[in-house]
């Protein structure tokens, strides 16, 4: 190697390394997670006030999202924060009962109005961005009386609330997000039990519930566009969650297993929306098994031809949350089912115990993964907008925090790979969390924070761990440098 090429193939190894110069990162964050300030100001009780407050024994330590990070009174210390580690954008949800206590339309609580425009503004201000997540679980008790997500009747409830809040925030929020993680909703809520309301109507109650939420998405999406899009200009998505499910071996029968895994979870939202409808692989064996245990009809439900039409192309971005990837064979009932996916998927999938944990069962350090479900995404339905809307590890909540250091490196190297070499096209990233959180059924047990929150101290206040000084500076260099040690704090050991 000459000098000349020398020097063009170093300025090509630094660019390379280098996020695109619009690339946004940002920090996520949900209402009932942070805010605290459960029966504040004219606020109504959501499924999760009722399912913690009603079987306190649910949640690994017994806690609740009562108070949790206060941020409901922190709306300055939260947006100081962020300023401080250079996000572009922070991406939280509005609580639906804080808006309309008891989910109808008709009775609107200004308190709740006031906080979000106090909290949009102040971001606005800072040059920070906000996306919305309209919905991240949290629903009011009202809706789930009536049923909640099983009935198709929330259909027009979820449409009226994102209504009211294109018309109240649209003017300023142009990244909207309906639904958080909708496996999680379904497949938890109501069939696995494991996430409020707790119910276990197995592979009845998911496929109801996932009904009602594609509809009203794309309903959502529809509106958006015939009546604000012209003039507000924004955009609107679904975030899913992701698990990058890999061939256990060689061999077509474990590719298939991974494969119907990924269409399981992640098709079920996604397949509807780029391409029409249900996979083709979950509508025939679930069809299959619903006929085999002598139901009368599927238990996945059918949409009409006028509701593919509806949910397909209602996406202007898809919303990636990536956490940990699962190895999957053939099905072998000897072994235990991933918790993450369900049992009509007919796959057994593990992860090995070799690889590194956190503090979080579900959940193994796979940063490969992450560059895998970015290629697949791209083939799968042609290279769409992706924002990475949810990426974190889980630990016990040392500042000196260097897993997770190692994890951001790690898995944004995977990202930007993908960016650079596979030329996936993703716009953004969210770090979750901002802050330590309520982390559902586990707790305050499993901390996700790039600031750790004292929940002993009433103020709560808020520490940056070494992680959010290492994002900063790669928010600042657009670069990944894992020999960066920020200030007061000791070099990590590499990963
Ligand atoms: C995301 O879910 C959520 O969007 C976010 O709210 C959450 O805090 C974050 O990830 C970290 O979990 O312990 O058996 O009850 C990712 C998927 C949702 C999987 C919660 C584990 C609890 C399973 N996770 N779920 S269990």
């Amino acid at each position: 190697m000459n000098f000349v090429t020398l020097t063009l193939f170093l300025v090509y190894q630094v660019h390379a390394l280098s996020f695109p110069e619009n690339f946004k990162f940002g920090f996520a964050t949900a209402s009932y997670q942070i805010e605290g300030g459960w029966n504040a100001s004219g606020k109504g009780p959501n499924i999760w006030d009722w399912y913690t407050h009603t079987y306190p024994t649910r949640i690994a330590d017994l806690t609740n999202g009562d108070v949790a990070c206060d941020s409901y009174h922190k709306i300055a210390t939260d947006v100081q924060l962020l300023k401080n580690i250079k996000a572009d954008f922070y991406r939280f949800s509005i609580s639906w009962a804080r808006i309309f206590p008891n989910g109808q339309p008709n009775n609107i609580n200004p308190d709740g109005v006031r906080y979000y425009n106090e909290l949009i503004n102040l971001l606005l201000s800072n040059n920070i961005k906000p996306i919305v997540t309209m919905y991240h679980w949290d629903l009011p008790l009202g809706l789930h009386q009536l049923g909640g997500w099983p009935n198709i009747a929330l259909v027009d409830y979820f449409v009226d609330y994102a209504d009211k809040l294109f018309s109240l925030f649209g003017d300023r929020v142009k990244t909207w997000i309906t639904f958080n993680e909708p496996s999680q909703i379904c497949e938890f809520g109501y069939s696995r039990g494991f996430l409020a309301p707790g119910y276990t109507q197995l592979g009845i109650g998911n496929y109801m519930c996932g009904r009602t939420l594609l509809i009203a998405h794309a309903k959502a999406y529809r509106l958006y566009e015939k009546k604000y899009k012209q003039h507000q200009k924004g955009l609107v998505g679904m975030t899913v969650h992701a698990v990058w499910f890999e061939p256990a071996a060689e061999g077509k029968t474990y590719a298939e297993a991974a494969d119907i895994s990924l269409q399981f979870m992640f098709g079920w939202w996604e397949h509807p929306i780029y391409k029409g409808d249900y996979p083709p692989v979950m509508r025939k064996q679930i069809n299959y098994l619903s006929a085999q245990q002598n139901f009368t009809k599927s238990r996945l439900p059918y949409f009409t031809k006028d509701e593919i039409k509806l949910i397909k192309g209602t996406a202007d971005f898809l919303g990636l949350n990536y956490y940990t990837s699962f190895l999957c064979s053939p099905l072998d009932s000897s072994a235990v089912q991933n918790p993450l996916l369900s049992p009509d998927s007919n796959v057994t999938c593990y992860q090995p115990s070799s690889w590194q944990s956190t503090a979080s069962s579900w959940m193994k350090v796979t940063p490969w993964g992450f560059r895998k479900i970015l290629n697949w995404i791209k083939k799968e339905y042609g290279n769409p907008k992706v924002l990475v809307t949810e990426n974190g590890y889980s630990d016990t909540g040392e500042l000196q925090d260097c897993n997770r250091v190692n994890f951001l490196n790690d898995y944004l190297t995977e990202l930007l790979n993908a960016i650079k070499k596979d030329g996936c096209n993703v716009q953004g990233y969210a770090a979750w969390s901002l802050l330590d959180n309520f982390e559902w059924g586990s707790g305050y047990m499993q901390k996700f924070g790039l600031h750790y929150v004292n929940f002993s101290d009433p103020n709560r206040a808020r520490t940056p761990k070494m992680s959010a000084y290492v994002l900063r500076n790669i928010i600042k260099t657009k670069k990944i440098d894992t020999t960066f040690t920020p200030q007061g704090f000791k070099a990590c050991p590499p990963s």
